[in-house]
Parts: structure tokens; sequence; C-alpha cells
């Protein structure tokens, strides 16, 4: 029986499973560009080239190793829209009757694709905790923590382990690791790449086809190959990873990436490995190169926490994407697409994202997150933001950071307080308010920081689910103590800038 392998833009990885059960000899790879997957969120014109770029560069290594690989490109006159209609008139070319894919990250194509006739659908094994096993470590638990989950992995692994016993002591380094930059530091850029003659024709391809999308596509310099990938993830080891850890939260306007990798970007389309990042990197710190708290920052990403947020995505189901806990309704205001906002830090982190399609993560937990979060932004409005925005962005990731960390609609399943905070955290972690129209010092008035407003509202709002967690029931204390007349006019003093948002 011939059979179709179905490769999708984020599974660029030679020892995929699918691949691995198939018969080169015999079956058909296919890699198909679709408008579908273009825009059921209206992605980010870099994002969209970064993966269909990846993806020609991915069929060609495919071609070098031996298998036959039918790629439908995006302007096939032919090309049905569709994954599904892909496959189907794949079936029609090479005579084939079966499909086999590895299991898409996100269940609006896992719904779909199970009901494709005469499919098979194998696990995605690149991670280390498969959706079973983290379902079982789930069940018998009473509340889920990264920090639980995050020992388990390093055991398994072995990563930064003395024996049974973790490296340096303790488990987590994350108190050496929040430190504003100083601002005259020497930091690393990431490794930019120039484009090649297939990257250059997406481009042209994605300006004429998706004018409307968010986003700049120039200047277009993310790697779009494993050996490219490779040596972005090389340059962070030796340039980045040393001030990674105390770096990490800061936010500077000058600087937009810090000691940050990028390579999730990489990592999550497939090209990079996560095991053998993480390996590596414990090989920098037992060389005495890099200091624990980086090393050990770095994996916890990896190995901990973004495995736990995959483990979430997989065990809530579908309707996790509904959750809205703390009932938030208002539309995501147009600056988070204009980036047309008073607001510095706010202003500053959407303009990166529309240059980039890049923010770090305390630039989105942190400003646009607890900007949303703070003003009760719906929190499916914001999902869809950051999906289409963000380069390394797929359901199975983005979604519980955005649902469950982000916006603490779970309820508290995924988080253990919401991420809320005023702007004096923002000041105390960024240069953005030096440069600011409002004043961050100002608790209220017409001058007063947002975020110091919307704060008080936000606690105000939630007293009652807020006074049962422990992490939070001080804030509602302190606004409690607030003289009836304090709290009336930094309540007046909310509305009327929520109100300016339209
Ligand atoms: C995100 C994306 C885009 C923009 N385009 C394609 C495509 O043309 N073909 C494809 O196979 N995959 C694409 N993807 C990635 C899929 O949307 C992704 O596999 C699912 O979101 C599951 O993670």
């Amino acid at each position: 029986m011939k059979r179709i392998v179905l490769v999708l833009g984020d599974q660029l990885t030679p020892a995929l499973s699918s691949l691995r059960a198939a018969d080169r000899e015999n079956d058909v790879v296919l890699m198909a560009e679709v408008i579908a997957e273009a825009t059921y969120v209206r992605h980010h014109k870099k994002k969209i080239v970064l993966i269909l770029a990846a993806m020609r560069h991915f069929a060609a290594e495919l071609r070098m190793s031996g298998w036959r690989v039918d790629y439908v490109t995006l302007s096939d006159p032919a090309n049905s829209g569709s994954l599904h209609g892909e496959v189907m008139r794949a079936f029609v070319r090479h005579g084939a009757t079966h499909v086999l894919a590895t299991e898409p990250g996100e269940w609006r194509l896992m719904r779909e694709m199970a009901q494709w006739p005469s499919v098979t659908l194998l696990p995605d094994d690149r991670f280390l905790a498969d959706r079973h096993g983290f379902a079982s470590w789930a069940e018998n638990r009473r509340g889920l923590r990264m920090e639980h989950f995050y020992r388990l992995m390093r055991l398994k692994t072995g990563l930064l382990m003395e024996g049974d016993q973790p490296a340096g002591g303790r488990w987590n380094f994350d108190r050496d690791n929040r430190n504003p930059a100083p601002g005259a530091l020497a930091l690393p850029e990431p490794l930019r790449f120039e484009s090649d003659a297939i990257t250059r024709d997406v481009l042209e391809m994605v300006a004429t086809r998706f004018p409307d999308h968010f986003g700049e596509l120039n200047p277009f310099w993310f790697a779009v190959t494993r050996a490219g990938a490779e040596a972005a993830f090389a340059h962070f080891l030796r340039h980045g990873l040393r001030d990674f850890g105390r770096y990490q939260d800061a936010m500077l306007r000058g600087n937009r990436f810090l000691c940050h990798s990028v390579v999730s970007v990489y990592l999550n389309l497939g090209l990079l490995d996560p095991l053998t990042m993480c390996r590596a990197v414990e090989v920098e710190w037992r060389a005495g190169r890099v200091p624990l708290n980086s090393a050990e920052g770095f994996i916890r990403q990896v190995i901990g926490w973004r495995e736990f947020v995959r483990g979430i995505y997989w065990w809530c189901g579908p309707e996790y994407a509904l959750s809205n806990a703390l009932g938030a309704h208002r539309p995501l205001p147009a600056f988070y697409w204009s980036a047309d906002t008073h607001m510095t830090c706010v202003r500053a982190c959407v303009s990166q994202t529309r240059e980039e399609a890049y923010a770090h993560h305390i630039q989105r937990l942190m400003v646009t997150g607890n900007f949303a979060l703070l003003a009760g932004i719906d929190p499916h409005a914001l999902h869809e933001w950051y999906l289409a925005v963000y380069a390394d962005a797929f359901e199975w990731v983005e979604l519980p950071n955005t649902i469950g960390m982000s916006q603490f609609a779970d309820g508290g399943l995924l988080a253990s307080k919401p991420y809320a905070a005023s702007g004096a955290y923002i000041h105390r972690m960024s240069d953005y308010c030096e440069a600011c129209t409002y004043d961050v010092k100002a608790k209220e008035g017409p001058k007063a920081c947002p975020f110091n407003l919307l704060y008080w509202h936000f606690v105000a709002r939630h007293v009652d689910r807020l006074r049962g967690n422990p992490r939070m029931v001080q804030m509602v204390r302190t606004w409690e103590g607030f003289a009836p007349e304090k709290q009336a006019r930094l309540t007046r003093d909310a509305e009327r800038f929520l109100a300016s948002l339209g």
C-alpha cells in the first residue's frame, strides 16, 4: 500500500515519528503550503515567511537524504487551500490510499485530521513528556505546579544533577535571575542571516498575497535551515548564555533581545532538538564558562516550562481555549495592532512585535499580558493576538501561556497567582518609564501611569477571589485599607482611562 507521509510546517525534524515509520522506497512525503493555515488566525507576515521558507528548505533536506517529496506551493493554481484538500489531491497523483502523519500541535487540526479517512496519527515524540504520561502525573495531584513537574524532568534526564540531588544544592535559581539591565552593558545580538533565493521567493510571495496581515516583512533575518538554527544556538552559547540568567527579565528601549537566544523560533519548528540544546548548555556550565543560574534558567524554560504547558494544553482539552474565569470581556484595544498609545512600554513592545515577530517572555507577560489582565481584556481575543503575532507561537505552547499564566483565565489551574503588577514592576525592570508621558510614580490623577490605576481597579473587581489566594491577600487588605474617598478617586480615574480605550 502506497502512503502519503504528511509533514506539517512545524514538524521540520528528520527524526519525526511519521518519517521513522515510513518507507523511503515506497512512500511519498507531502508538504503543502495552504492558505487555511496562514489565515485561521492572520499570522504575522514574518512568521509566514519563516514557516514557508523553512518548509521549502526542509523539503530539500529530505530529498538530499533520499526521500521522494511532493511539495505544493501556495501559488500552485491547483492548490485546494487546505491540508485535507492537498492530501486528497496527493492520493490521486500518487495512487495512494493511506496517510501517515505525526500528531499536529493544535486541537483544531487534531480533531480535523482524526476524521480523515484512512489516516494513522503517531505521537509527536520530540518532547520529553508524552501526553499520556503527563495526564497520569496530573490526575493524581491536587494542584499542578511547574516546579514539581520540572524536578521530575531533571531526574528523568539527569540534567544538572549530582546523583539524585540538584547541582548547586537548589532546583531553581530564579531569584538570581531578576536583575534589571545596566544601561551601558554591551549585550550580544542574536545571529542574523541573509536570505537566499528560496527565501527571497517566499518574501515576494508573502508581500503580494498577505499585504493586510500585521507586521513588517523586512528586514527578514531568521534562520530557515537546520544548519542556520544550529549556528544561531551556538552563537547564543558563546555570547548570550553567560548573562542570560541575571538579565532574562530585563527590558531596554535600546536593546530588544538582551541576552535572549530567540531560538524558540527554531525549536518550535523542529529545527532544533530540546534535549540536545539542554545538554550543550550543561556542558557550558560544567566547563565553567557560564554560571549555574544561567544554565539552570535556560534548562528550566525548555524541559520545565515548555513541557509543562504542552502537557496542560493536551490534558485540558479544546474547551480550555474558552476559559474566562475572571469574566473579562473588553475588546482588544486597537493599539495592540497600531502601537498608537502614550504608554511607552506598550508602544515599545507592540512596535517591536510588529517589526520582529518576537518579544521576550517578560515583554509578553508583564507588559502586553499584564495590561490585558488589568484592563479585563477578553482572554480569547488576546490568545488570538499572541498566536498571530509571534513567530514562535503555536497553540500548544501559546494558549496555556496566555489563558493560564498571563490571564489567570483558568482560575489558577496553571499559575498560583495572577501575574498582575503596577507600573513599579515595569519601572524596576526596564527603562521604558523614563521616556513616558505618564508618571510611574503618580498613583492617581491624569498623569498617573495606567498600570497603577488599573492595578487597583483589578484588585477591586476581584476582591472575593483574590482574598482566597495567599499570594494576593495582602493586596486586597491594602485596597480595603484605603479611605473610601481614595478608592472612589482611583476607581474614577481607572474608569476614565478604560473608557478612553473605546
Ligand atoms: C502556521 C503554519 C502556516 C502559516 N502555514 C502552514 C502551511 O502552509 N502548511 C503547513 O503544513 N503548516 C503551516 N503552518 C503550521 C500549522 O498551522 C501547524 O502545523 C499547526 O498550527 C499545528 O501546530
